[in-house]
């Protein structure tokens, strides 16, 4: 899968993907992701990407020319699956979009800045619109880091078996059960007898039947 990710904040897409196993799926070569600076295609004097909103208003907004020449040159090399615009007004991201775009081959994400894009770029460009959640981020970088790390993780072979992303909370609509390792007591709290037990049969149905317990208590909504 290739990521090509559109941003006026390069340095803040740095660190997510440069360790664990973001880094891993990279230099296996599963995942190529590639930040692109907007800035770079500002064709303005003073290299600007945005500018005033008609109508009036506080806020500036990200302007039309150097997003448009990126994203035609992308388009002019390789065919995309979809051009995503994280925005707060977005569909709400779960593990059955990130599902769905895991299995693609090319994808563009670009990331909104200010009072966001001209509305035009989402009318000429934008396939698909995304939000991490109900609440405001000052950009949308972080949002694109969560979304992309949640795709590449399902990526076939990204992960190992320990890590298998089948066992993952919402996987299958469950929160995960509760996990324990050494020591076997710790100020008085135990590792539950049916972990220590060996018995792989009673280990698995303690999991099911804690995995539903804390969806039930925590997370009812995902059980409808
Ligand atoms: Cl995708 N962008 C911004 N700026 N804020 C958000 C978001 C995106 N998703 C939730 N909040």
């Amino acid at each position: 899968m290739r990521i090509d990710i559109l941003t006026i904040l390069p340095e803040l897409l740095e660190g997510p993907f440069s360790a664990s196993i973001m880094k891993r799926a990279q230099e296996k070569g599963l995942a190529e992701i590639h930040i692109h600076n907007i800035r770079d295609y500002s064709t303005n004097k003073h290299k600007q990407v945005d500018d005033y909103q008609y109508g009036g208003g506080a806020g500036m907004v990200m302007t039309i020319e150097p997003i448009a020449l990126l994203i035609d040159k992308l388009l002019s090399e390789r065919k995309y699956d979809e051009i995503i615009y994280m925005t707060p007004d977005g569909v709400i991201l779960d593990q059955k979009i990130a599902n769905t775009f895991s299995l693609y081959e090319n994808l563009i994400i670009l990331c909104g800045h200010y009072k966001g894009v001209d509305e035009r770029i989402r009318e000429i460009y934008i396939t698909k619109e995304i939000s991490i959640g109900s609440y405001v981020l000052s950009g949308g970088e972080l949002a694109a880091a969560v979304l992309t790390d949640s795709l590449v993780r399902l990526i076939p072979g990204v992960l190992n078996d320990e890590t298998s992303a089948l066992t993952d909370s919402f996987q299958d609509n469950l929160l995960s059960p509760p996990v324990y390792t050494r020591p076997p007591e710790y100020k008085g709290h135990k590792v539950p007898d049916v972990l220590m037990s060996g018995n792989f049969e009673l280990i698995e149905k303690y999991r099911e039947e804690q995995a539903y317990k804390r969806t039930q208590e925590r997370r009812p909504d995902l059980l409808k």
